[in-house]
């Protein structure tokens, strides 16, 4: 049995908690990640029919079972991910009756996982019945983007349209536009269920007034998808208040779409 400290995917938990939170979008116990693993690659590392324990999962994750995740712990922070991923994390496997998970490794101190797990697990299913190879759900709260929903319309079509004006890769990196949804209770299967039928149709969804959620094939394409909302928001917060002179202009956004042979949504451009 290999050693899990060296798993490339127990890496990329702590090197991606780490890079979140020193970009400040993970503060306190603040954002979550949960990423399905492959069942073969975690079984060189964990003999899979250790249960350490059973966790309640709270709704039906049938779609789900037998599937492997490893995810960030309720309460834990991402700044202590890095030091001691072995109580920050888990790595949980969805058990034969689809509402109970079984603990593989993790959640040391006797913690479980994050108390969005429902708002992922959902998010993960509706992601995997229109694309596959989808693997990460991830959680978090980043600074601008959040600053934005406090001065821009919370309207899907205009939330997506300012941030593709404001730098020039946008429609090429997230072509699907954004899902908007108003403030909700946050830890709810509602908030998850409305979170899952935004992810039918878009791999970014906005928590109006929380946050952000992004979904990918890979840690990177989800990490990147975020970043690339967050510096948008950026430059609209440090330009909204002053006059606007220039702008990408919608046919130059058709132009770069067709150029990088991008689905994009074409009802959030006003053509
Ligand atoms: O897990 O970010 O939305 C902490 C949160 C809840
Ligand atoms: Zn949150």
């Amino acid at each position: 049995m290999k050693d899990i400290f060296t798993a490339l995917f127990v890496e990329e938990m702590r090197k991606t908690t780490a890079n979140m939170y020193r970009l400040g979008w993970d503060e306190r116990n603040g954002g979550n990640i949960s990423y399905l693993l492959d069942t073969e690659e975690v079984g060189e590392y964990l003999d899979l029919n250790h249960v350490i324990r059973t966790i309640s999962l709270g709704f039906d994750a049938t779609p789900l079972i037998g599937k492997i995740f490893i995810v960030t712990g309720t309460g834990k922070y991402f700044k202590n991910v890095d030091a001691d991923p072995e109580t920050n994390l888990g790595i949980v496997r969805i058990a034969a009756d689809g509402h109970t998970t079984e603990l593989l490794w993790g959640f040391k101190d006797g913690g479980k996982f994050t108390s969005e797990f429902p708002a992922h697990l959902m998010s993960h299913m509706a992601r995997l019945s229109v694309d596959p190879d989808n693997r990460v759900v991830m959680h978090c709260h980043p600074t601008y983007t959040l600053a934005m929903n406090y001065v821009h319309e919370l309207d899907e079509k205009k939330f997506t349209h300012t941030l593709w004006e404001m730098c020039t890769e946008c429609i090429v990196v997230f072509p699907d536009g954004i899902g908007v949804l108003p403030w909700m209770l946050c830890g709810t299967n509602s908030i998850g269920e409305a979170t899952a039928e935004k992810m039918k149709e878009f791999r970014l969804v906005v928590w109006g007034m929380h946050g952000i959620y992004g979904a990918g094939k890979t840690m990177d394409e989800t990490f990147g998808l975020i970043e690339t909302v967050e510096k948008a928001a950026q430059i609209y917060m440090l330009t909204a208040h002053l006059p606007r002179i220039n702008t990408i202009r919608d046919e130059q956004m058709v132009e770069l779409a067709e150029y990088f042979g991008v689905n994009y949504r074409k009802d959030f451009l006003n053509l």
